[in-house]
Parts: C-alpha cells; structure tokens; sequence
C-alpha cells in the first residue's frame, strides 16, 4: 500500500455562515413554509450558489429585478439590502415583500440617512457594481454619495463641501485596506466624520483575524466562498498580505487545484461568510483522501450573535 504524504490541515475558526446569512437563509425557508411556493428572491439571497439551489429545489425562484416577479406572490431582498425604489416598487405594486437585508447593513443604511438629514455628503468605500454598495447608495438621491475603491481614487473626491462630508463603508472589505482609504480621506478632508473604526461587520473582522492567525505557518490557504462573494475574496487577499503566497478560492472540493499543492505540509482552510460548512466537511475529506491528515482548529474568537427573522415570520401560518 503506497503510504499517503503527511499533512496538518489548520481550520480557520470563525469561518462560514455568519448571523447575516443564517437569517437571510431561514427567512427563504420560512417564508416557503408560510406561503408556499413559488416565492420569489431578487438576487442571490447569499452569494452561494450551493445555498441557492438547494433554495430553488424547495420552491425558491431567483430574479434579478422586481418586475420579473407577478404581483400576487411574495418576493424576498437579500441579504446584501436594496435601494429605497425596491421596496417602494413593492408597495406600489401591492405585492407582499419581506426584506432579508442583514441588520448590520440596515445599520448603515440608517448612519446615511442621519448623515444626509445633518446636510452632510458622504464618501462611501466600498467597491463598484456590489449589490450592497448599490443598496447603501440607493437609500439617498443621486450625488449624496460618493464611491470611492482605493487609496488613488481618494484624489479625484470632489465634494460640494469639503467641510460637510462624512464615510461609510460597505461591511465586507477588507479591514487594513479600508484603515489605508480612510486615512488618506481623513488626511485631504480633515474635518470629514465617520464611524469610530468603520463600518466592516464582525463575521468579516473574524473571518479575516482568523486567516492572519494561521497564515504565518500554512503553504497553501483555501477560502471556500464563491468568485461573487466580496467576504470571500477579501479572505484570499488577507491571505496573501499576511504572507501565504498560495491563495484559492474554491466553491467546492472539486474546485481545488491539487497540482498547486503538491509537497505541501500544511494548509489553511477557511469558508466565507455564505459558505455552509458542509462544502468545509468535503473539503476536509478531499484531503483526508489524499493525505495522512491532522487536522488543528485554530479558533480566535467565538460568536454569538443571532438576528431574529422578522414578526410576520415568526406568526403562525393561517388556517
Ligand atoms: O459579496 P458579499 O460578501 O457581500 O456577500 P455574501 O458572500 O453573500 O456574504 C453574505 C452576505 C453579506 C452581506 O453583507
Ligand atoms: Fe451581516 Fe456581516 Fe454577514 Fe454581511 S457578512 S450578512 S454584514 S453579518
């Protein structure tokens, strides 16, 4: 029998679903369980399309955009929030709506409205196109917000008003990059206002402390999480600062690349905050399959949190 090579595999803790997308998860469920299907998502309610067809197999439809869904059936925003005209559509068309934005983007939806009512402009951080970024900047008229990516992008900020102007941040980016953007905004508009540290959500904060906690002794890291997943890709870059040259991000045990990881001793596993834990436990047993494995829970911090679903939710079905 050939002998399989040794390898530790260290398990990034926290790491996979965060109280966000437990939430936004049941809430599908739930709302399946109450009105039947079909009930209709706009958008990936996580962006995980494991989580997402397992949803479509009980009755779930995907959509991108409301007028894709009928009137008389109920539609769900995900977890990443909508702008205002969203639910407003909703209202107008009479159509029971059930906003599964995670409570902590709301948090900052409601910080840009206070912004705005004070007559501050803001500069938000976040990056272009992400559904949570328009989301955010949706919740204010046109020219409220500005979007800024990168440290260079800081520059070309024109405000109407340097001595008016606030920040906030999309919850997912990357916590040192953000630090970097902030400084350069506090450095050119001294007299610009923002949360205490930033606006970046504790499953995000976990999830990348865990990654530098394990990368100074692993060749190789794995985020599990998919390409449209913005917590997963941070996790990948954290990563490679923090000095693991060798980052994949995998949707799954048949992702990885295992040529890459020829000769290694030891690897890093992590799971972005949409990632159920089961594709961790494939990926555990891939390696197991291929290797003498030892397997080290490196836990940095422990979670508690929990986000009820809403009140209609929570009413029992009518009969
Ligand atoms: O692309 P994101 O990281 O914002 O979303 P994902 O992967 O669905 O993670 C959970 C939802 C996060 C909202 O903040
Ligand atoms: Fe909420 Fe953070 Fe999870 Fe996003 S990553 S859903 S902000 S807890």
């Amino acid at each position: 029998m050939i002998e399989k090579p040794p390898l530790t595999l260290y398990l990034a803790a926290p790491r996979g679903f965060c109280a966000g997308v437990d939430r936004a998860v049941k809430i599908v469920e739930l709302a399946l369980q109450k009105w039947g299907a079909p009930v209709y998502v706009r958008h990936e309610i996580v962006h995980n399309r494991f989580v997402v067809d397992g949803l479509r197999d009980k009755g779930a439809v995907f959509v991108d955009e409301l007028d894709e869904c009928p009137p008389d059936r109920p539609v769900i925003f995900s977890a990443h929030g909508v702008p205002k005209s969203v639910p407003a559509e909703a209202e107008r068309r009479n159509m029971i709506y059930v906003d599964a934005t995670c409570p902590l983007v709301s948090k900052v939806h409601v910080e840009a409205e206070r912004h705005h009512a004070e007559g501050l402009q803001m500069v938000m951080i976040g990056h272009a196109g992400h559904p949570e970024v328009l989301g955010t900047m949706g919740q204010l008229p046109p020219g409220e917000v500005i979007l800024v990516e990168t440290v260079a992008d800081v520059t070309a900020v024109a405000p109407r008003d340097p001595q008016r102007l606030a920040w906030i941040t999309q919850t997912t980016l990357s916590v040192d990059d953000t630090a970097a953007v902030v400084a350069a905004l506090q450095a050119r508009f001294p007299a610009i206002v923002g949360p205490a540290k930033d606006d970046i959500c504790y499953a995000t904060t976990n999830r990348q402390a865990a990654v530098k906690a394990i990368a100074p002794v692993i060749d190789a890291l794995l985020v599990i999480g998919a390409p449209n997943s913005s917590n997963s890709r941070r996790l990948v870059e954290v990563g490679r600062s923090a000095g693991c040259a060798h980052a994949q991000l995998v949707m799954r045990a048949a992702d990885i690349d295992w040529r890459a990881l020829s000769g290694i001793r030891a690897v890093g596993v992590t799971a972005g905050a949409s990632a159920p834990e089961v594709l961790v436990d494939e990926v555990v047993a891939a390696f197991a399959e291929r290797h003498d494995l030892t397997v080290e829970v490196v836990e940095t911090a422990q979670e508690r949190v929990e986000f009820k679903v809403p009140r209609v939710l929570r009413e029992p079905v009518a009969r």
